[in-house]
């Protein structure tokens, strides 16, 4: 990715109030390497668009990617796939992830027909599209907006359209759920964050962050109309997961 990416190290020094976690200049400095080492699965994921958009979007279609933070799902889409193939609208709350979005997807892809809008995805005027990616976005709504934007998507895919929805789960079965946090912190220990900026994160992102059972997303999607769901990629508690509108 950019090669503007510095380590991420805001959880690294005592703090004597732990911040709310936002998604600032500070946050979008050392974002690329935050979410690589934090998030189970996040190149995999990524790595899988180009091919779900050739199977899935027609040709020309149209790509909604939701939160896009740095454009990194544009980034991979038009690293695997023609100009000709896709438009993409990338959309995030933060200006200034819109704004290194725009200068990266630009500089790197001139050729791809990629734009950026900073916009709340609660709120937004939706355009019919083919493919509409939630790559670890609606996780960090309130728990109460989720079916209403869920259902939105719904309205504004095409039929034969997908909504791809990668999030970190929660497991239904208490035991289970603390293995997997568990694990979740060694993977974060085995990627060189300290115990002391995992406990802060953890803190920072309490109530900003609410992870759903994968059972509520499919019932969600289910309830806002998806004739199909599955999960096609898991990775301790993190998972992706396709929708089908036929
Ligand atoms: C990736 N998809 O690299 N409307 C728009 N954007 C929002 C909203 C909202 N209501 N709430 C939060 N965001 C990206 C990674 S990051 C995930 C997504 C993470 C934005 C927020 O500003 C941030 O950029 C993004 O959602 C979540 O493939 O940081 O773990």
């Amino acid at each position: 990715m950019s090669d503007a990416s510095y380590r991420d190290a805001i959880f690294s020094t005592p703090l004597d109030r732990v911040a709310r976690f936002s998604f600032d200049e500070r946050v979008v400095a050392c974002f690329p390497d935050m979410i690589r080492r934090s998030v189970p699965g996040y190149g995999q994921i990524l790595a899988m668009l180009g091919p779900l958009a050739r199977r899935h979007l027609r040709h020309g279609g149209h790509v909604y990617d939701l939160g896009c933070s740095l454009g990194a799902a544009g980034l991979a889409l038009a690293g695997q796939l023609p100009p000709a193939a896709f438009r993409y609208t990338g959309v995030d709350l933060s200006p200034a992830m819109v704004e290194r979005a725009k200068e990266t997807l630009s500089a790197e892809h001139p050729e791809h027909a990629m734009t950026v809008e900073e916009g709340d995805i609660r709120h937004l005027d939706y355009r019919p599209s083919g493919m509409i990616l939630l790559n670890f976005t609606l996780q960090f709504l309130a728990p109460e907006d989720r079916d209403a934007v869920i259902a939105r998507l719904f309205e504004a895919l095409e039929p034969g359209g997908v909504l791809v929805l990668s999030e970190k789960i929660k497991a239904a079965d208490e035991q289970d759920n603390a293995w997997l946090v568990e694990r979740y912190h060694d993977f974060k220990r085995a990627n060189g964050y300290s115990e002391l900026e995992i406990s802060q994160k953890r803190t920072a992102l309490e109530n900003v962050l609410v992870p759903d059972t994968l059972e509520a997303h499919r019932a969600r999607l289910a309830q806002a109309g998806f004739d199909r769901s599955l999960v096609w990629f898991q990775y301790l508690n993190f998972a992706s997961l396709i929708a089908f509108k036929e």
